[in-house]
């Protein structure tokens, strides 16, 4: 089982979307274990994107970033790194598949919904940055063993 980082960017909050892009999250049979509603400080977009810093479009992604309240969001399942990138789609909503979160709700490249973690790595350190010590919760879902084929004692 992974545990993944997901934004909900400020343009997914303005618009009305955290229930519906929660809704495939859930629907998809993962598992919400971490979530809140905060705005994102200068310093900790500056972490966030830290890999970013030379890019021609950092100034503005941080900017973007810190103009609103995001939703963070800690999503657990078998390979939910790669099954949530998959989820959203291209970086671009103007290139993102019908069919992807970005391909769906959004159109603009600047503006596109969502982030999430793109490795093991990433989403130890985007965890750690976005969450406190406690906030990210380990519980049973009673639908746990109709989601997975567990008789063979892994998820399947
Ligand atoms: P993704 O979010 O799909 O993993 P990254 O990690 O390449 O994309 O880029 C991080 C963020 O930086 C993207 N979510 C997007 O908001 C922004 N970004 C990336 N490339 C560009 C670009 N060429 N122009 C504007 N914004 C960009």
């Amino acid at each position: 089982m992974e545990t993944t980082l997901i934004i909900l960017k400020p343009d997914a909050v303005q618009r009305g979307l955290m229930g519906q892009i929660m809704t495939r999250f859930e629907n998809k049979g993962l598992q919400i274990v971490g979530a809140k509603l905060m705005q994102i400080s200068q310093d900790l977009a500056a972490t966030h994107y830290e890999a970013h810093k030379e890019r021609p479009f950092y100034p503005s992604l941080v900017k973007f970033m810190t103009s609103s309240p995001v939703m963070v969001l800690a999503i657990r399942g078998n390979n939910a790194i790669a099954v949530c990138r998959k989820m959203m789609g291209a970086t671009f909503g103007s290139n993102a598949e019908a069919g992807t979160i970005r391909g769906d709700f959004g159109v603009s490249n600047s503006f596109n919904l969502i982030h999430g973690s793109d490795s093991a790595e990433a989403a130890e350190r985007e965890l750690g940055l976005f969450f406190n010590d406690g906030e990210v919760l380990s519980y049973d879902r009673a639908i746990e063993g109709w989601v997975y084929d567990m008789s063979g004692g892994q998820p399947e």
